[in-house]
């Protein structure tokens, strides 16, 4: 079994006029699949890590070979990265969050425009390609956190909910270099039933019939490299 791209889970043009159909179009078929492409490329030689979800295989970069260690992080990263971003976006979307999430944000940031004002912050303030994050800790706090390349919050030991991809490549067809257009029109895109439905399960995309199982390694994984134990 090799990675493929999902479907966009709208037509390209569906985010205009925050996001472009072209951009979707080469950020969705070009982009995204290359990544899938390398990522595949790189396994290659590893029938065993090919039937694992991008989930799993990102998750613990460490017992991945060191021949392709690079390579995964980059284009698993990627992929994870991706798939998540489409699904994190609707046309009917934006506002704010409700229920338990707009809590949790009141709780860890002070307010909703408080916490908007620093992601966007974190966005724009970024140097280079990446990503900014609303993510968890493994005691239940949100964070905003910014990776550099395709580098998941996972790698640092946080559970992402929300990702803004701040590459040129996202933007850069229809704002050229005015990020700051772009992180604004993003806000009325983002689909916080989504990010909830994240929240709620303190996880991330995940098929039903791997959700358990893999959450339950994750968070024990990440607890121990909080408590400081080596885990099993
Ligand atoms: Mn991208």
């Amino acid at each position: 079994m090799t990675y493929k791209l999902p479907p966009l889970p709208y037509d390209r043009g569906a985010l205009e006029p925050y996001i472009d159909a072209r951009t979707m179009a080469v950020h969705h078929d070009k982009h995204h699949q290359a990544y899938i492409t390398n990522l595949n490329k790189a396994l290659e030689n590893y029938p065993e890590l090919q039937s694992l979800s991008i989930w799993q295989l990102i998750s613990d970069l460490g017992a991945v070979p060191e021949d392709i260690r690079t390579a995964v992080r980059n284009h698993g990263g990627g992929h994870a990265n991706h798939s998540m971003f489409w699904k994190s976006l609707h046309y009917s979307a934006g506002g704010e969050p409700d229920g338990k999430l707009a809590r949790g944000i009141d709780d860890s940031f002070g307010s909703f425009a408080d916490f908007k004002e620093g992601f966007t912050k974190a966005a724009m303030t970024l140097f280079g390609s990446g990503w900014a994050w609303l993510c968890l800790d493994s005691e239940g706090k949100l964070h905003i956190i910014t990776t550099p390349n395709q580098d998941n919050p996972i790698y640092q030991g946080y559970m992402p909910l929300l990702g803004l991809d701040v590459w040129e490549h996202a933007y850069y067809l229809k704002y050229e270099n005015r990020r700051a257009e772009y992180v604004d029109g993003w806000w009325n895109i983002v689909n916080w039933g989504y990010v909830s439905s994240n929240y709620a399960a303190a996880n991330i995309e995940l098929s039903a019939r791997d959700i358990a199982a893999w959450a339950e390694d994750a968070w024990s994984k990440i607890t121990s490299a909080f408590s400081g134990t080596s885990g099993e």
